[in-house]
């Protein structure tokens, strides 16, 4: 099997157990999930220096789902990559769960910042790539961050801080689905031109399909090579990728899907096999 064959599978899995998890729970955030289940793929079974087995080795890369709510697919990833059993994942935020909506890294194995309220996590990447900065570290921190995320002001005092310092640890993503939570970014106060931003604050931008796995791989591996600059991969993504009640839905953010729903978005997943 080549490696986009495999790594699209991996994604397919992701959006499928994350449905599965949704599903079982009622109710969540399956249009955010679904929209970065390609980026970790990539990120979790080709890019990321990491161990199941030793999820705290101290040289393994970081990884901050800035937007916390996306937790769902993070873990479908985690269980997948062999963090723990995959049975766990029908908890997803019940009582007593180690699986919460958003994550935390008090929680689960495998996650490094608690998450959730937007901006924070973003600006503990930032300080963790600092910190590899100082320590001349081998490993490199991986931040996701969304477009309803960028309206927040704390991105932007970050990025700030991560450009005038140079920290080339950090690699950044914006799952720029163009929805926040409310509806279409534009309406509300749009971000664009989100890669003359991130550029003006000294940063390497850019620009990729979201869910195509070998541009992802392409565009991480030449951020990895830049020197004296962080750098942001703006991926342009469809809130709700490959779930058919949701693709390209604004309602996406939170919403309630039952069993039947998540049933027959897992059976056309697989239907469909890697296919996007
Ligand atoms: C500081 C802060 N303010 C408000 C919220 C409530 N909130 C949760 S998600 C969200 C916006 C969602 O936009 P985006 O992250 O682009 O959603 P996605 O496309 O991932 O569904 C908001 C305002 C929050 N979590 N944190
Ligand atoms: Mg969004």
């Amino acid at each position: 099997m080549d490696k986009r064959t495999y790594l699209e599978k991996q994604a397919n899995t992701i959006r499928k157990l994350t449905l599965e998890a949704i599903g079982t729970l009622g109710v969540g955030h399956i249009g955010g999930s679904l929209s970065i289940a390609d980026i970790l793929a990539v990120l979790y079974f080709d890019q990321m220096k990491i161990d199941p087995k030793n999820p705290g080795m101290p040289m393994r890369d970081r990884f901050v789902l800035s937007k916390g709510h996306a937790g769902p697919a993070v873990y479908a990833a985690l269980a997948l990559k062999g963090y723990f059993n995959l049975d766990l994942l029908n908890t997803l935020n019940q009582p007593n769960t180690n699986l919460p909506s958003h994550t935390d890294k008090n929680k689960t194995p495998g996650i490094d910042m608690t998450t959730g309220s937007l901006g924070q996590g973003f600006s503990v990447a930032v300080g963790m790539a600092l910190a590899a900065q100082m320590d001349k570290a081998p490993f490199k921190v991986y931040a996701i961050i969304s477009d309803g995320e960028s309206q927040e002001g704390q991105i932007w005092e970050a990025a700030m801080f991560a450009g005038n310092r140079k920290l080339d640890h950090l690699i950044a993503f914006t799952d720029y689905n163009k929805m926040q939570i409310d509806g279409n970014i534009s309406t509300f106060n749009d971000v664009s031109p989100l890669d003359k931003k991130w550029e003006a604050f000294n940063w390497h931008v850019q620009v990729v399909d979201g869910h195509d796995v070998m541009a992802l791989i392409d565009a991480i591996e030449i951020a990895k090579k830049t020197e004296g600059m962080p750098s942001m991969i703006i991926m342009n993504t469809i809130k709700g990728k490959g779930a058919f009640f949701c693709e390209g839905d604004p309602a996406s953010h939170n919403m309630p899907v039952t069993m039947e729903m998540a049933r027959e978005a897992i059976e056309r997943l697989d239907r469909d096999g890697t296919e996007k």
